[in-house]
């Protein structure tokens, strides 16, 4: 296995990834640059969930295009330079993946990332791998990486790891290791005691990996650059002892430093079993200490401790130098790799003016926070839509007066009848065949002065007049001078005669609950004198609720005089309307199409037809 005799992976190794890992994908592009390869590691990925598309990812400064293939075989066929398989599968599709893909001659050799696969699979895949002469990585491994040339996955970490530890260029020492993690440990160990990692492989955690220690070894041992070995071995298993034998029987004349991790296992009564399925001692000849000891008798240079691990390997590899078996070459800088842009602000070391500014509300937590109030406090405390109206609107919690008098506005404007101008444009558009946002928003796009939306400027009119002193009557004649309609005032169905129980019940409500009304009261005041020259000439419904949210906003004690100005002047009492509104006009194109109505055609007979008189007949 391992390829026989010949390099696993080389400084041409292409690969196909499986499943869409777009950063491991971009931090084997970044490797590949930094190494100064001449085309990408990655040929393809696979991802049998979405149809074939391309991902865009970064080669140094430049964009290029990965193809994502949905069919394995379209990817291979495309593909036939690449020789590996990254599977990041699932444990449960891991299996089926990896058969598939031995399928394929081109494929010499393939990394299994995923963990907890079943045993009895993971040994069909290995005695299949056997039979097409395939080196399988793993499972339960991070992978492997060859400085200079390839790297699987996500080895060696992020970029900054990868040049700290110089894995851009090779150096003479390969080791073996079980785990992922303390793979990443070696690359930092030889990295600080030698002249650098040749290669690097972790055959995985489980207890049957597809390729084992003495595969790599041996490669290894077979491969002239490669000057000194380091093997991690672990608690658990046989697999070192076949490098004993080896190193007993003469097959292995390099020099070997080893160490099996796991030897605080004697420090517990009973048996452990350690991180990995296959870190466990079923006898006394599988405990660290007993495989330690017997590689060191075998020859290898075993240390005390880990600890001292990476002493014994500059002390061997400082002797090579020394007896010139090693030359050290001299350093030549890597190529620079833009950093991320994302991570660079991770580290503190950019910063960027936002383009956007948000202040009510932020889903990037755990919890959605509305103006800081996480949702579950919301329905904890039942702030209800009024209360996520405050949140969302005005930034903080209102009193729970104000909330349900903000909540008997919205239910008060929900709907007043298809006659109105933006039910009937709602429902015009919905015979028209359009769909509910463009019918909504044809509703919505009636709502102004005249209709619905004469919430704000009331308010303002109403509220300029008192707080200047002018007396109801001045006010009135003073509109009526300047030719302008009072916004808030005037209804064309409901009068005094005839009152408008919305308003009824919205003014009740206000007065039993409102620290104070004022301004309401100089509205009625102002009602009296409209009403006395014609009776519809009402506080409408627009107008009254204009009104009382002024004397919301100034009397409830959770605005400043100038916020609640501020809320007048941006619009926001309209939205009260806007926001009941669009319940009612969602209604009636429901309505509409729930009743199948066709086209809507106005009748000529109402139209009067009035050409200008010259090309009268
Ligand atoms: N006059 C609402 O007009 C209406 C006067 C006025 C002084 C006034 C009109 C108006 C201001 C805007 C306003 C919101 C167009 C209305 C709403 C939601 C709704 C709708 C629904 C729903 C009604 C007759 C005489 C004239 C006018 C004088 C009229 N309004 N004087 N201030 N505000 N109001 N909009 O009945 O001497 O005869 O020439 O624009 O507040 O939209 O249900 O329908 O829930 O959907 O057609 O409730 O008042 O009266 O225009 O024929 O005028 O009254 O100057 O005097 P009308 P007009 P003169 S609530």
């Amino acid at each position: 296995a391992a390829g026989g005799k010949k390099p696993l992976i080389t400084c041409n190794t292409r690969t196909i990834i499986w499943g869409l890992q777009s950063r491991a994908v971009q931090g084997m592009l970044d490797f590949d640059y930094v190494c100064s390869r001449q085309t990408p590691s990655v040929a393809a990925m696979i991802y049998p969930f979405v149809g074939d598309h391309k991902q865009k990812f970064y080669w140094g400064h430049k964009e290029i295009l990965i193809p994502v293939y949905k069919k394995m075989e379209d990817a291979m066929k495309k593909h036939p330079d690449a020789d590996n398989l990254v599977s990041f599968a699932s444990l449960r599709s891991a299996y089926e993946s990896t058969m598939e893909a031995m399928t394929f001659p081109q494929i010499r050799s393939i990394a299994i990332i995923a963990e907890g696969i079943p045993e009895n699979l993971t040994r069909k895949l290995i005695r299949n791998a056997e039979e097409k002469k395939i080196s399988i990585i793993g499972p339960a491994t991070v992978g492997g990486i060859k400085p200079g040339c390839f790297k699987i996955g996500n080895t060696g970490g992020m970029l900054d790891n990868i040049l700290s530890s110089r894995l851009y260029r090779p150096g003479s020492v390969a080791y073996v290791s079980r785990s992922g993690g303390m793979s990443n440990e070696l690359n930092n160990i030889i990295a600080l005691n030698t002249n650098g990692v040749y290669e690097g492989i972790a055959i995985g955690g489980d207890r049957y990996p597809g390729t084992t220690f003495m595969d790599h070894i041996q490669r290894y041992h077979d491969d002239p650059d490669v000057k000194l070995i380091v093997v991690l071995g672990e608690v658990g298993g046989t697999e070192e002892y076949t490098i004993i034998e080896a190193i007993k029987d003469g097959r292995l004349t390099k020099p070997i430093v080893a160490w099996c991790i796991g030897t605080c296992a004697r420090m517990f009564t009973a048996e452990v079993q350690f991180g990995h399925a296959g870190s466990c001692a079923n006898a006394e000849r599988e405990t660290a200490l007993a495989k330690n000891q017997a590689l060191k008798e075998a020859g290898a240079h075993v240390p005390q401790t880990f600890d001292e691990l990476g002493e014994l390997i500059k002390q061997v590899y400082d002797e090579m130098v020394a007896k010139g078996d090693i030359i050290p070459k001299e350093e030549v800088a890597p190529p620079t790799v833009p950093m991320d842009f994302n991570w660079a602000r991770e580290l503190g070391l950019i910063r960027k003016p936002a383009s956007f500014m948000t202040s009510i509300c932020d889903e990037r937590g755990q919890e959605l926070l509305y103006a800081g109030v996480p949702i579950t406090e919301v329905f904890k405390e039942d702030l209800g839509i009024g209360g996520v109206l405050g949140l969302l609107w005005f930034q903080r919690r209102l009193p729970p007066y104000a909330a349900k008098f903000i909540e008997m506005c919205l239910m008060v404007t929900a709907d007043h009848g298809p006659a109105v101008s933006g039910s009937h444009n709602t429902i015009v558009c919905a015979r028209a065949g359009k769909d509910l946002v463009s019918s909504l928003a044809s509703g919505l796009l009636t709502i102004g002065d005249r209709f619905g939306g004469a919430l704000d400027g009331a308010a303002k009119m109403f509220s300029e007049a008192y707080d200047s002193g002018t007396i109801p009557m001045e006010f009135v004649n003073n509109m009526r001078k300047q030719g302008k309609l009072i916004l808030g005032i005037g209804h064309r169905i409901k009068s005094i005669n005839n009152p408008d129980m919305r308003v009824v019940i919205l003014n009740e409500y206000a007065k039993s609950n409102f620290p104070s009304t004022p301004l309401l009261d100089y509205a009625y005041e102002v009602e009296k004198i409209t009403t006395s020259k014609k009776p519809n000439l009402i506080l409408n419904v627009d107008g009254f609720i204009g009104v009382a949210m002024v004397d919301l906003l100034r009397n409830s004690d959770c605005f400043t005089r100038e916020e609640a100005q501020e809320y007048v002047e941006m619009g926001a009492l309209n939205g009260l309307f806007v926001l009941g509104r669009s319940i009612g006009f969602i209604g009636h194109y429901l309505d509409q199409k729930r009743l199948k109505q066709g086209l809507y055609r106005h009748p000529w007979d109402d139209i009067s037809y009035v050409m200008p008189e010259e090309y009268g007949s």
